[in-house]
């Protein structure tokens, strides 16, 4: 890409998993990346340490529209991904009004800035499979009607119909990924996948002991993230602005991915899985799995790592990270 056609995204949640993932896609692409941080006592830039240099960091709070305001008024992006968001569902029970204003009324912020500063972007959604909840059809596309289960399903409930609603009031090319479940060795320590390869390694290597886990039958689509950041991109490169379901079309349940994570490296997981009625949520998404028939033949997306290879790389990353060796690397 030419100088004068680089283009310039502004990403919210560059530390988390997707942002960290979609700045290494769009810094591959030629773009310019801004990505917005907030501001924390400590600096949390671990997913985002080997891209020092490369993207710009600005400071911003989804709960403060002036931040995007001005970071949209500076950098004059052409396209803006909303990854940022309280996204882990156990603590949306505990702060549900947070999780409102953060998950919810965090997306009409940016798009209200968006629509200030610079209408003629292209804005992404984060929006989330938990929105299906209980879910009305099996497998779930983009006509099925959403039944949220938690606080954090509700807030994106929100987030997704603002989207859309920005985009049929203002001619706004807004839109949503309905994204099921993706990890990576970069996964938050606290969400399922991460935590039993985490507890795989620290039992394989004489760390710990055992691991506590809630529900065990729940099942997940789960893919891999990074090849749901480029689903996000082909998302913001159409004719006109739609909605996505992004997944696997593949199911699997908790002990399965426990089976296989504790399996591949010699281990029984009935000696070290305990069942723990702490880890239960108030009401539980029992079954996902996405029809991603939609995405295959208007963008031309699927994924790539299937459900084995990713337990497997992220039990590998998980010793190899203990074991003194690259603390994180690419999900593809
Ligand atoms: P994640 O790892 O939890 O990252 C969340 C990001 O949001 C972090 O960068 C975090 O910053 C930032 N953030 C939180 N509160 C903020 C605030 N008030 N202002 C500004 N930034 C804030 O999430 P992820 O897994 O990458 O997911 C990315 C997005 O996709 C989220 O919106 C999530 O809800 C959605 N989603 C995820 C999945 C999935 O399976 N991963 C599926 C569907 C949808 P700090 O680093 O400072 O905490
Ligand atoms: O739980 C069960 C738990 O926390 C998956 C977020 O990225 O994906 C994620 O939400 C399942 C649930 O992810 C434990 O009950 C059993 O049924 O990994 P999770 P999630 O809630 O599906 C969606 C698409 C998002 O949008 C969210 O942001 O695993 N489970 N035992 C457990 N879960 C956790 N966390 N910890 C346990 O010990």
């Amino acid at each position: 890409m030419t100088q004068a056609a680089r283009k310039t995204a502004v990403i919210t949640g560059i530390t988390g998993q997707d942002g960290s993932y979609l700045a290494d896609l769009l810094l591959e692409q030629g773009y310019k990346v801004v990505g917005v941080v907030r501001r924390l006592s400590t600096p949390n830039t671990e997913r985002i340490a080997h891209l020092e240099g490369k993207v710009e960091l600005a400071q911003g709070d989804l709960l403060d529209q002036s931040s995007f305001t001005e970071i949209f008024a500076k950098h004059k992006p052409d396209e803006i991904y909303n990854l940022a968001a309280q996204s882990f569902v156990p603590t949306s029970f505990g702060q549900p009004l947070l999780t409102g204003e953060v998950t919810g009324l965090g997306v009409a912020r940016v798009l209200e800035a968006m629509r200030l500063t610079c209408p003629k972007a292209r804005f992404y959604q984060a929006s989330s499979s938990e929105m299906y909840g209980k879910v009305v059809e099996t497998p779930q596309r983009e006509t099925t009607r959403f039944h949220p289960r938690s606080p954090y399903a509700v807030a994106k409930a929100y987030g997704h119909y603002i989207t859309l609603n920005y985009r049929e009031s203002y001619d706004m090319y807004a839109c949503s990924g309905i994204l099921f479940n993706h990890e990576s060795p970069r996964r938050g320590i606290e969400f399922v996948t991460r935590k039993i390869t985490d507890a795989v390694a620290k039992i394989k290597l004489g760390l710990a002991k055992e691991l506590r886990l809630g529900n065990l039958e729940a099942r997940r689509d789960w893919g891999c993230a990074g090849d749901y950041v480029r689903a996000m991109w082909l998302m913001l490169q159409q004719d006109e602005a739609e909605d996505f379901v992004v997944g696997t079309g593949e199911t699997h349940s908790v002990r399965e991915f426990v089976e296989l994570a504790f399996g591949h490296v010699g281990l029984d997981w009935k000696r070290h899985v305990i069942v723990d009625p702490a880890f239960y949520r108030p009401a539980e998404v029992d079954l996902l799995l996405s029809d991603p028939s939609h995405a295959k033949n208007k963008l031309g997306w699927v994924p790539e790592v299937g459900f084995e290879n990713l337990v497997k790389m992220m039990v590998d990353a998980d010793v190899e990270r203990l074991t003194g060796k690259s603390p994180i690397r690419r999900a593809a």
